[in-house]
């Protein structure tokens, strides 16, 4: 069944010019990128779409890192879309995030692992509400989905 991910590009991304390198392996997969912009979260955007994390050790900073520079929040559709983002991502910390993984092979430290994905239905549901209008969502034909 199809569904949706939020996924962002963290603080740091652009600056490493991974930005091109991460889009292509998630389009490679054959997810279809249907929301995409670059932006700068607000201390406010920030503290709603970790509220889960709030009150932990790490939830000052976190929230410090992703708001200290740009970010490119995406959205992207497609059968089991959201166990998909999150293989290819690799797992939270890089000491268990495979090599070939996203997170694997482009980073060293939890705080900043470089990629988020949603990791529910229902969380991708509020994220995106969060980081995109309706407008801003594009479900594009996709001719050539009988390949994928
Ligand atoms: P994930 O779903 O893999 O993005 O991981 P979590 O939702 O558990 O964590 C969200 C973010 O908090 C991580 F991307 C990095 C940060 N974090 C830490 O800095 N330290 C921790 O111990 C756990 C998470």
């Amino acid at each position: 069944m199809e569904t949706r991910c939020f996924s962002m590009l963290k603080p740091g991304i652009l600056n490493r010019r991974l930005v091109g390198e991460v889009i292509s392996r998630l389009e490679k997969k054959g997810l279809k990128l249907v929301g995409l912009k670059m932006m700068n979260i607000s201390r406010e955007l920030a503290s709603k779409h970790y509220i889960e994390h709030k009150g932990k050790p790490f939830y000052d900073s976190l929230v410090d890192y992703i708001t200290s520079g740009p970010v490119v929040a995406m959205v992207w559709q497609g059968d089991d879309c959201i166990t998909l983002v999150r293989k290819l991502c690799g797992a939270t910390s890089p000491a268990e995030s495979h090599p070939g993984t996203i997170r694997g092979d482009f980073c060293s430290h939890t705080q900043h692992n470089i990629i988020h994905a949603s990791d529910s239905d229902e969380s991708a549901k509020r994220e995106i509400d969060l980081f995109f209008k309706e407008e801003e969502i594009i479900d594009w034909e996709d001719t050539l989905a009988c390949w994928l």
